[in-house]
């Protein structure tokens, strides 16, 4: 459900309708009564006005009804407010028994999240829709906060001790985490997603089967994610060549000379597209430096090497015509 309140994230957790509703209603209460006095004492401006330079003030002592009115009706609202908010960090802060236990390490500048079975990942969390879930949190250097704006949960990550928090995602879909606490250099790109699936789904995540453990395969995904076979057809029509039986072959550049297709060549088209072009072909790839994670372009290159039993194309490939022996 998008938040009623247009500017706000979405609402997946248990807690952000909660959160939302209390946050509403203090902003419209401190609303109403900004407007309320900001007008009354334009309105007493003008009608107490002094009117002649002898004019004399009414000599006012009080008035009972207003001084308790107005020192009641606030306690009471200020007392609601402090009772719904406490109402809603209690249930924030004491976890049900029945949760879904995730160690969480934050460092400079990176978050290292570890599901019960044993499974690792790095600034990404994968977790079932409904289910209870805690975050156990510590740090290996200085204070961080875990941030995920979407399940309007937060709490500080502090060297040499445990924090803990718990929400239950309510929907599936991939939420932005953030580190919320200035620590260092590169603290704004200290973040990662967190993806809530459906429990079957995260079943089979969580033991493998996703597809993910079989480098190729991610590859594969991974070049129609970054839309890398929007220009690289294996039949060698689009905009760049055919990747097919590349790998391990000389491949002829713009400037006339060859370079072997390894590892280090792949890995430098995919980051520094322009430093080699291949002969034939405009410099319009782009640059997926920023974009790619290591273990991504290990898994493109996994792919890319799988291609190589592939049949070439006679046409739009950037294999030199090679000397006998070389592929
Ligand atoms: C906008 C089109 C475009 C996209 C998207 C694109 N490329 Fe390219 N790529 C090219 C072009 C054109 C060339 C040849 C010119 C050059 O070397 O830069 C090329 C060259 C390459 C080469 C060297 C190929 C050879 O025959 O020597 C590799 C490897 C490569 N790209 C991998 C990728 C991967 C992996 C992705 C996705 C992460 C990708 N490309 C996305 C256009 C694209
Ligand atoms: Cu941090």
């Amino acid at each position: 459900m998008q938040s009623p309140l247009p500017t706000f994230p979405e609402q997946a957790s248990n807690f952000a309708g909660n959160v939302d509703a209390l946050f509403s209603f203090i902003l419209m209460t401190t609303l109403f009564f900004a407007v309320l006095v900001t007008l009354l004492i334009i309105f007493a401006a003008f009608k107490f006005r002094r009117r002649s330079e002898k004019e004399v003030g009414d000599d006012v002592h009080g008035n009972n009804v207003l001084e308790v009115g107005w020192t009641l009706i606030p306690t009471i609202i200020a007392i609601g407010i402090f009772a719904w908010g406490a109402a809603i960090y209690v249930n924030y802060r004491i976890a049900p028994t029945d949760t879904l236990d995730i160690y969480v390490v934050g460092k400079q500048w990176m978050w290292k999240l570890q599901q019960p079975n044993g499974r690792k990942e790095i600034n990404e969390l994968h977790i079932p829709v409904g289910r209870n879930v805690k975050l156990i949190l510590g740090s290996e250097d200085v204070i961080h906060d875990f941030y995920v704006p979407a399940f309007r949960v937060k709490m500080d990550v502090v060297p040499g001790r445990y924090n803990t928090m718990w929400f239950r995602p309510v929907k599936t879909g991939k939420y932005h985490f953030f580190c919320s606490q200035y620590c260092g250099t590169n603290h704004a790109v200290m973040g990662g997603w967190v993806t809530v699936m459906e429990p079957a789904e995260y079943a089979a995540w969580l033991s493998g089967e996703s597809g993910d453990v079989n480098p190729v395969s991610a590859g594969e995904r991974l070049f129609t994610q970054f839309a890398c076979v929007t220009c690289h057809l294996s039949n060698g029509t689009g905009r760049a060549p055919s990747l097919n039986g590349v790998f391990g072959a000389n491949v002829l550049l713009a400037d006339g000379s060859t370079v072997v297709a390894d590892e280090a060549y792949i890995r430098e088209s995919i980051l520094q597209p322009n430093a080699k072009i291949v002969a034939g072909y405009q410099p319009v790839m782009p640059t997926f430096q920023g974009l790619v994670t290591e273990e991504q372009i290990g898994n493109l290159t996994a792919y890319i090497k799988s291609l190589q039993s592939q049949p070439v194309p006679a046409k739009g490939a950037g294999i030199a015509p090679s000397p006998a022996g070389k592929k």
